[in-house]
């Protein structure tokens, strides 16, 4: 599909900067380019930088020294003609030359239109173009290896594959189980159903990987819970390499969450400290409480804190309680004071013989603060880098429509299961589950979900 008008925009951010970049896509794109540009080349040869003025043809006066390059239909971002012109980064100078590719016919673009004609124009499918922002938006090394595979494709192959696989069943249904007598048609069903039983396998795997692309784009949550005055803020302090929250010797200092980003194998990770869990004395504390809960159910891992120079009460218990089922760390703090009970009996206080304990003082020794980010290092990888290298769904989108998928492929295979299969039902089953791969690709195109898509992106991308 080739678009009839040409688009233009500034594709870096807004403010001062050594250079800019300007770029039009569409059919006029280098007769406009050749209308402002001098000295003017025999001809723009593709993928060449020409150095030269681009001038207000109105006044004759010059706007900027400027690189340009034309890029042929076919072999440009949207497959489109189009030019990029590189002048100095100003706010005056980009917007007199982006003004004066408008005054020559061109539109100013919608926010991601560039990466909407290449989707359109098949340069990229829909997984691959929203890559693109999640390139732009990677705020982490993880999350940019996973933004950069697939922006090449790696998720694209996985899905188009499965989705190949899942329309040979459905033409098989359609066709040939029609012509089958009772005995081939058995064997077609059960060879059938360990078909699709292979491909909802594949899809709970993509489902699975969810949790870990989600981490990766939104980075990991971290929470030090723990009794009062354990020292949950100075080893939120030591960890980040700063006073960030208040420390003092009185029980009860933090009342809200306090959390901060650090970087910490590879993931963008937020630690944050919270009130000391206890029987509130007031409402404020209270209120504190609440909110440590709110933020433990919402963690991704929980670090929980003890004092070395206290028995672990039932307290404790009831705080490991809660976070068992998760990834967690028990630290014991203090460890330069005397400790009240012997490893093995806090250990056995929390039964389970898997239980081990790290040992810090938050305020005095950098090496056990080393070894924490090691453990923590160590539990992200355990948890949250199974799927490193495999494509992984990190947008809910892809999961809602995988999930629909998932429950077309269970449907089909309990119809399948039954003893007169209704292979109508399968088919109906397995034509929705197909419609979903096709959304998820783009292959079907929906209007309204581009522009939700695109609207997020910025102008010129
Ligand atoms: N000796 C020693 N004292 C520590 C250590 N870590 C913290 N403290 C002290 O313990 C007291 C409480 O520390 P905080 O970090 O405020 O404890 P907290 O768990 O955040 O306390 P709340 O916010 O009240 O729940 C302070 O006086 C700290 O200086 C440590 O490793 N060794
Ligand atoms: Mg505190």
């Amino acid at each position: 599909m080739v678009s009839s008008d040409t688009i233009a925009a500034v594709s870096t951010p807004v403010g001062e900067g050594g250079i800019a970049i300007l770029r039009l896509s569409g059919p006029r794109s280098g007769a406009i380019l050749k209308a402002l540009f001098s000295p003017l080349p025999a001809s723009f040869t593709p993928f060449h930088l020409y150095l030269g003025m681009i001038h207000d043809p109105g006044t004759g006066r010059p706007c900027d020294q400027v690189l340009a390059v034309r890029m042929e239909p076919g072999r440009s971002y949207t497959r489109e003609e189009m030019v990029e012109i590189h002048c100095h980064g100003g706010r005056l100078v980009t917007g007199k030359i982006l003004q004066l590719l408008l005054d020559q016919g061109a539109r100013l673009a919608e926010p991601g239109e560039f990466t909407r004609r290449a989707f359109l124009n098949g340069r990229l499918d829909l997984v691959q173009a929203e890559s693109v922002a999640d390139v732009i938006a990677a705020g982490s090394e993880e999350a940019l290896q996973v933004a950069v595979r697939q922006l090449a494709g790696s998720l694209s192959t996985e899905l188009t594959d499965l989705e190949q696989r899942l329309s040979r069943q459905l033409a098989a249904l359609e066709v040939e189980l029609d012509l089958l007598e009772e005995e081939g048609l058995s064997l077609a069903t059960s060879r059938m159903t360990v078909e699709l039983e292979s491909l909802r396998d594949k899809v709970n795997q993509l489902l699975d990987s969810y949790r870990e692309g989600r981490t990766l784009v939104e980075g990991l949550r971290v929470v030090l819970v723990g009794r009062p005055n354990v020292g949950k803020s100075s080893l939120l302090n030591a960890l980040l390499g700063r006073e960030r929250a208040i420390v003092t010797e009185i029980p009860g200092t933090t009342r809200d969450v306090v959390s901060e980003r650090l970087a910490l194998g590879g993931m963008s990770v937020e630690i944050a400290d919270t009130a000391g869990i206890c029987r509130p004395a007031d409402p404020v504390e209270k209120l504190g409480v609440a909110r440590t809960d709110e933020w433990m159910q919402r963690a991704d891992m929980v670090i929980m804190v003890m004092d070395n120079t206290q028995e672990p009460t039932g307290e404790d218990r009831e705080i490991y309680r809660r976070l068992s089922s998760r990834p967690h760390l028990l630290v014991v703090n203090k460890k330069d004071l005397p400790p009240a009970v012997t490893e093995q009996e806090r250990r056995e206080f929390f039964a389970p013989a898997a239980v081990s304990f790290v040992y810090t003082a938050a305020r005095r020794n950098q090496s056990d603060i080393r070894e924490l980010k090691e453990k923590l290092r160590e539990m992200i990888d355990r948890e949250f880098k199974k799927f490193s290298g495999a494509p992984m769904v990190c947008h809910l989108r892809h999961k809602l429509l995988l999930e629909d998928i998932q429950g077309c492929l269970e449907r089909s295979l309990r119809l399948l299961a039954g003893s007169r299969p209704l292979l109508d039902m399968v088919a109906e089953e397995l034509g929705q589950a197909r419609l979903a791969f096709l959304e998820l690709t783009g292959r079907r195109r929906d209007e309204d979900l581009l522009d939700t898509i695109f609207a997020n992106f910025c102008v010129g991308k």
